[in-house]
């Protein structure tokens, strides 16, 4: 060897030196129970997407899983420890119980210029067949391509392609669903991202999610992700305050040089740009033809809206809803993916993510891709938290409310019941001011992206850490003697003034628990939010043309809360809050009316008085149990 050293010296250029890393370092996988390759895949228009494909050993008629990504696939199979496919399978989106047990062939491909893919990255790419894409490429064709080519070159498949995913794959999974590949037979769109504006990640009803810059920054500069989004200061609280609005916030970084970024500047109200890519409302023109199993997430913090809107969009046409299933629980932004038997604080008593896994997912996945004679899961299931039960239902409660809800009607002194209040129960009334918003986690706030951030779980923080605020409205019901359980979407009907010409108004629904709760004692007295929104009061009578909202003069402000499925446990009270800030999730509205609150100055910012009228103001639920005397006698 030493000889060999000085040949190769000798061999070498003068002044240059022996790099140790081969051109190309071939992994020894004689001992691995899996092949792996990593193929460069054509599109229609030339352009190659890197695709890692993972076949088990022993694969022969097997179905292929394929999930399409921005996140880099070769980063979600990057956590190698042994030759077993499992070992490289741990993280998002990989669920080996299920993809690695079940004998699946697993695509993991990287999306149009992010990661080793070639092309230009849009962040969600319109169809192609809308006035905003120019070009005859999309998710659906790229899906389309991708399915083709895998069936023609994967000898060891049974020509059968599921496509699966979180959040973005999610988005992707359900993308896949227009002019299918005829070898698509199902999709499983998990926590799908469906429509940016309504109610998923960019805003909700409007307002504008400020902790998802570093997300569009870290996300949108380079293919690989390289440059990372910067703070000096600590709390985000402190941030985005300096920072003034968003928009100020997100230039001072340089973010007007990002495509995405100048779209969201220049379309804060929902216009064409987000109708045009809400994919429930284009999916329903499509029509499903595959199978598609819809997974929702009750406490959603990322996407809380795009798998229930798309429910109940799809169940407008008989034909797609046949193709449709739905499963959701008590889970985080991907939760059932991973051991779920608690949510932050709150427990479940059983790891509500395997059951998912193995009891939905994986019946459906083997109904479709493998043996039809494998029974299928019911059409909805569902965990109840409160009462903690999986059930199986055909169908979901009505989207509107219309008819058959109960009202949690406000009463005077802060209470909350089930009868309307007489007409005339006056106004309660709070201070919001945009120069102390209230805060959506206890401060500091670590944002989204940060090491050590409460994110995932911040939907089941305890709202004792707001409750106290005098710009915090709370109305609270008297003990429950009986359970209560609810289902659907709790539908808001707030009547207020402003002092302002603009506000917000974000409306939360939460179980009290007692005081004192021996089996979990931290839990005494627990605040646990059950469901929650916010409206940006501009939009409150059409979300594409906002108005101005006349000063002292009393508005209806009415929109629908997330998902809920839960019973409310006696000795627990009900209480809604209302609040005119969620800061820094959602940036802060000045509350005079300016054009673009993107752009807003320091000097729009200004101090309002908010008056709710009692007795015009309550939230409709789907009650399930009865709903005559359900409380105590006295507020406590
Ligand atoms: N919620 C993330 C996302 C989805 C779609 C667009 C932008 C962001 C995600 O977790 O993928």
């Amino acid at each position: 060897a030493a000889f060999s050293l000085t040949a190769q010296a000798q061999d070498m250029p003068a002044g240059s030196i022996a790099p140790d890393m081969p051109e190309k370092f071939q992994v020894q996988d004689a001992n691995f129970d899996y092949v792996r390759k990593n193929v460069m895949i054509p599109m229609r228009d030339g352009v190659k997407l890197y695709t890692v494909i993972l076949i088990p050993k022993a694969a022969h008629d097997a179905p292929i899983l394929l999930t399409r990504t921005p996140y880099s696939a070769d980063h979600m199979v990057s956590y190698a420890s042994s030759g077993h496919m499992a070992s490289i399978m741990q993280g998002y989106d990989n669920m080996p119980d299920v993809i690695m047990d079940g004998g699946y062939i697993r695509v993991i491909q990287d999306v149009r210029g992010k990661h080793d893919s070639e092309g230009k990255y849009v962040m969600n790419r319109p169809m192609h067949d809308t006035s905003l894409n120019g070009t005859q490429v999309d998710h659906a064709t790229d899906t389309w391509d991708t399915i083709e080519w895998l069936v023609h070159n994967l000898p060891q498949s049974n020509k059968k392609v599921g496509i699966i995913g979180i959040s973005y794959d999610g988005y992707t999974s359900l993308t896949a669903l227009f002019h299918p590949h005829p070898a698509l037979k199902v999709s499983v769109p998990m926590n799908p991202m469906v429509d940016g504006w309504m109610g998923d990640d960019w805003f909700h009803y409007g307002a504008f999610r400020e902790e998802t810059l570093p997300y569009v920054y870290n996300q949108d500069t380079t293919p690989k992700g390289t440059a990372k989004w910067w703070a000096n200061e600590y709390d985000a609280y402190d941030l985005y305050l300096n920072g003034v609005s968003a928009g100020a916030v997100g230039k001072a970084r340089g973010m007007d040089q990002i495509g995405f970024f100048k779209q969201l500047l220049a379309h804060p109200a929902y216009d064409s740009f987000w109708q045009q890519q809400a994919i429930d409302k284009l999916l329903l023109k499509e029509g499903l033809k595959v199978p598609t199993l819809l997974v929702h997430s009750l406490w959603d913090q990322e996407d809380i809206s795009g798998a229930i809107d798309t429910y109940y969009t799809l169940q407008k046409n008989a034909a797609s809803a046949a193709n449709l299933y739905l499963a959701m629980g008590p889970w985080n932004h991907g939760g059932e993916a991973k051991a779920a038997s608690t949510l932050g604080s709150i427990n479940f008593h059983a790891d509500t993510g395997l059951y998912f896994r193995k009891k939905i997912l994986e019946p459906f996945l083997a109904h479709y891709l493998k043996d039809s004679s494998i029974p299928l899961p019911g059409r909805v299931t569902a965990f109840r938290t409160g009462d903690n039960e999986w059930e199986t239902t055909t169908t979901l409660p009505s989207q509107d409310c219309r008819s058959g809800c109960t009202g949690l009607h406000f009463e005077p002194g802060h209470g909350l019941g089930l009868a309307a209040p007489v007409a005339d129960a006056g106004v309660v009334s709070y201070t919001a001011d945009p120069d102390h918003p209230v805060p959506y986690i206890p401060r500091p706030v670590i944002t989204s992206s940060a090491p050590g951030t409460p994110w995932a779980n911040w939907l089941a923080t305890d709202q004792r850490n707001v409750t106290a605020r005098p710009d915090v409205l709370s109305m609270t019901s008297p003990v429950l003697t009986h359970p209560f359980t609810i289902k659907g979407q709790p539908v808001v009907h707030l009547t207020a003034s402003t002092t302002g010409t603009d506000g917000d108004f974000v409306v939360k629904l939460i179980d009290v628990y007692p005081d004192e709760v021996p089996e979990q004692r931290e839990m005494g007295g627990y605040q646990f939010m059950v469901s929650a929104d916010i409206l940006r009061g501009r939009y409150r009578k059409s979300f594409e043309h906002p108005e101005a909202i006349p000063a002292n003069t009393p508005q209806l402000y009415s929109f629908n809360l997330p998902m809920t499925n839960h019973t409310f446990l006696p000795g627990h009270r009900i209480m809604v809050q209302v609040q005119s800030s969620w800061f820094p999730l959602y940036d802060r509205n000045p509350q005079t009316y300016v054009d673009n609150i993107f752009l807003a100055e320091a000097s729009a910012y200004k101090s309002a008085q908010i008056s709710i009228d009692v007795a015009k103001s309550w939230v409709d639920v789907h009650a399930t149990t009865p709903t005559g005397n359900i409380f105590a006698a006295s507020t406590p």
